[in-house]
């Protein structure tokens, strides 16, 4: 599809786990998964609200396994909390007041989307903000990405995947994940497709409340 698709006020965008651990040399790489930061940071000034998701695992989390079989509930230990591996990949820009959310924290529960947080109700707080329609990049296309996209779509909103913003860790697996979504509703577009409209959320208001009474 070559449709255009303009950004703006209503729109944020999601980056899914763009971490060390997720890119070639990490310990759970996705082939060719640093590839999407470039495109990440060509759009992110497309957008006035983002919402960075990322994997945050104590060391004993239930996913891990001494022999992985990389499929889910069997993945080498990866992301774990303050470890270099965790850290976002090198070169990724994040807009200072990107909204940071971090999954995967207990030790018993895997948790693939930002949607699926203890103490956040990531949906209400997108709605409270006036966004309709989110925009799905990161890692790895058919886990935490298809769970995000899929989540959100659940949620009401209207769901875009950048597809040269996202990579899987196989090939078949994430051709599958892709069919699933948009199935489901999902929008495949590629980055070249979006324009931004420069139109941005009027400031919230806490955000122009004067944090100090010069009185
Ligand atoms: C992910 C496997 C395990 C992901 C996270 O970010 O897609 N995959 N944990
Ligand atoms: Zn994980």
């Amino acid at each position: 599809m070559s449709d255009t698709v303009y950004t703006g006020a209503r729109d944020a965008l999601i980056v899914v786990d763009v971490q060390r651990d997720f890119c070639p040399g990490g310990s759970l790489p996705v082939p060719s998964g640093d590839e999407v930061v470039p495109v990440i940071n060509r759009i992110v000034p497309y957008f006035g609200r983002w919402i960075y998701t990322r994997d945050w695992h104590p060391a004993d989390h239930v996913s891990f396994s001494g022999c992985p079989e990389f499929r889910d509930g069997s993945w080498p230990p990866h992301c774990v909390q303050g470890t270099p591996g965790a850290d976002w990949c090198p070169s990724l820009d994040m807009p200072m007041n990107a909204i940071l959310v971090s999954k995967g924290d207990d030790p018993k529960h895997e948790a693939y989307s930002g949607f699926q947080v203890g103490g956040l109700d990531l949906a209400e707080f997108l709605r409270r903000h006036m966004v309709e329609r989110v925009f799905i990049t990161g890692l790895a296309t058919e886990y935490c990405v298809r769970q995000t996209a899929l989540d959100a779509l659940a949620a009401g909103f209207t769901v875009f995947l950048v597809k040269d913003a996202v990579r899987g860790i196989s090939a078949e697996g994430a051709e599958h994940a892709l069919g699933e979504m948009e199935e489901a509703g999902v929008v495949r577009i590629r980055s070249d497709q979006m324009v931004d409209t420069g139109e941005r959320p009027a400031p919230s208001h806490h955000e122009h409340e004067d944090p100090i009474d010069p009185d």
